[in-house]
């Protein structure tokens, strides 16, 4: 297998849309998911991402394996901890906040997590984590105490996610925290665009195919939808994969 990184540069380089449905083990309950990923097969999603910011031991992997069984679309881990490890998934984004300045969410985790990342074969990706201010608390500031990145300070928000590239990490991944009330803004995405050479990941508070077509217009190559499709399961039908030219 080529590998999920890989795959991402590759679609990166067509030029095409990624798109990450974001399934928290928390929030969905196992009863719904074969229907659900039924949907997510028949969409235009390319990827499935599984993390929250507080999962019971155990629920990740159990919701993994479901997952698995119905689709062949690649299964990303987005943990909120090491807790949330499991071999059954493709790939972790390994994530450093370089937005906050807790230790523990810029290196102290990550060694937490090396005892179990030895028993898998999971890709693992360095990804630089940014969380922007969004108008309201997200849980991403609750578990990490760490402050968001103030939307108006473009310069800095670009010159962290420069800095991440250049400490090695392979995607960037700006977060507006799940359920934003404001998702991260077109001119802060393009201007991290501008700058970067590695692929750039957008989520928070997208809930219409207008912002999802804007976020991909100022330059997201991924965009990841959470909120949206746990409100409403059927909102994953207005993303139907166009079969007319088939
Ligand atoms: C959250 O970026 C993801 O970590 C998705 O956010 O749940 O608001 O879609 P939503």
């Amino acid at each position: 297998m080529e590998g999920v990184y890989n795959c991402i540069i590759n679609a990166v380089g067509k030029e095409e849309r990624l798109l990450a449905v974001l399934i928290d083990p928390d929030k969905f309950s196992l009863s719904k998911i074969k229907r659900f990923i039924a949907k997510v097969n028949a969409s235009i999603a390319t990827h499935i991402f599984v993390g929250g910011s507080t999962v019971k031991d155990n629920d990740t992997q159990v919701l993994v394996e479901n997952i698995k069984k119905n689709t062949i679309l690649p299964v990303v881990l987005f943990p909120g901890d090491v807790t949330q490890i499991t071999s059954e998934a493709d790939a972790l984004l390994f994530l450093s906040l370089i937005s906050g300045r807790n230790p523990e969410y810029l290196i102290g985790k990550h060694v937490e997590a090396i005892s179990k990342l030895r028993l898998t074969k999971l890709e693992v990706i360095p990804t630089g984590y940014i969380l922007i201010e969004n108008g309201k608390e997200t849980a991403v500031q609750r578990v990490t105490e760490t402050k968001p990145m103030p939307r108006e300070g473009l310069n800095q928000i670009v010159d962290t996610a420069k800095a991440g590239e250049f400490l090695g990490m392979k995607l960037i991944y700006l977060e507006a925290g799940s359920g934003a009330q404001h998702p991260v803004t077109t001119e802060i995405i393009a201007s991290v665009k501008r700058e970067l050479n590695i692929p750039l990941i957008v989520g928070g508070g997208i809930r219409t195919k207008k912002q999802l077509d804007a976020t991909y217009n100022a330059g997201a190559n991924m965009v990841v939808i959470g909120t949206a499709f746990e409100e409403n399961e059927s909102f994953i039908e207005a993303f139907k994969k166009d079969t007319s030219h088939v």
